[in-house]
């Protein structure tokens, strides 16, 4: 008898969720928060196989801001989107969570895409400050053994070379991501930025490169935007700014993929170790519009 009632009533139940559903006129509630992690391809680095640096790491940033994500040295990427395609609105349209404070900045260009296949840069302030690098290549080179810790050697399209240091003492797993453990080398292209890590004759200061990257303490670090308190401790980027390869401006009404990788490529002495983005979530200021 109780599963004749129960047949009755299903159809009924749904019926009713229907109609609901027909006639609601607001639109379908959107979080704020990253909904989804598209891919994660950090770069070598101190931080890449250990808590920070994993697919794990990576799923921390959904939802809201529980976890941060090391990129790695330059290149270093992580590709995420919303449960929504951001919107093009007045002034910022997102935000990005880093670690960065008064003297730590490690600046990842942003990239946003409006289909997941085309991508433009998004315009920051220090793109054509000296030591920009518009083409930048770098090959890093899997080191004898990728058990523990072993310094990682690159070369790059400019005739540089150089070394991700191991700081085996602190940081004693291998650097060579373990998703590329077959691979002998690793190559990243991007838009590199100058060098942020000075030594100010007491410290190394790894100064801001100002606004239009994450990571970094600009002055926008700080900001609340729209009154959400959530907003404040992350770099404010705007669509607005995006470019494609030549630099000329591209107009995009909406994005709904966004890139972030370590624009930087910078050995820094001590057990700093290698410049590297951290993101630490991302957030919609489209959501409820
Ligand atoms: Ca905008
Ligand atoms: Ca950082």
């Amino acid at each position: 008898m109780k599963n004749s009632v129960w047949i009755w009533a299903l159809p009924g139940l749904l019926g009713l969720a229907g109609c609901n559903k027909t006639n609601d006129p607001m639109p379908p509630e959107h979080s704020k928060w990253i909904a989804r992690i598209v891919s994660y391809t950090p770069a070598p680095g101190q931080f890449v196989n250990s808590e920070m640096g994993t697919r794990e790491a990576a799923e921390s940033l959904v939802g809201g801001k529980k976890g941060c994500l090391s990129l790695g040295g330059f290149g270093g990427a992580v590709v995420f989107e919303f449960d929504h395609e951001l919107k093009n609105i007045e002034g910022p349209d997102f935000v990005i969570f880093g670690n960065a404070f008064d003297g730590s900045s490690e600046p990842g260009v942003v990239e946003v895409s409006p289909d997941g296949e085309r991508w433009y840069r998004l315009r920051g302030a220090a793109d054509e400050a000296t030591g920009s690098v518009a083409d930048y290549e770098i090959t890093y080179f899997r080191p004898k053994q990728v058990a523990q810790a072993e310094e990682v050697a690159w070369t790059d399209n400019r005739g540089g070379s150089g070394t991700i240091e191991a700081l085996a003492t602190i940081h004693p797993q291998s650097y060579w991501p373990a998703a590329a453990q077959g691979e002998r080398t690793i190559v990243f292209r991007g838009f590199r930025l100058p060098d942020p890590a000075e030594w100010n004759g007491v410290k190394y200061v790894l100064r801001d490169l100002g606004e239009g990257y994450a990571d970094n303490w600009s002055p926008d670090y700080t900001t609340v935007v729209g009154g959400d308190p959530d907003t404040r401790y992350g770099n404010k980027f705007d669509i607005d700014r995006a470019v494609d390869e030549a630099g000329q401006r591209v107009e995009l009404r909406t994005v709904k993929q966004i890139r972030v990788y370590t624009a930087v490529n910078q050995q820094v002495g001590g057990t700093l170790g290698e410049v590297s983005t951290e993101i630490c979530g991302a957030l919609s200021l489209s959501a409820g519009r």
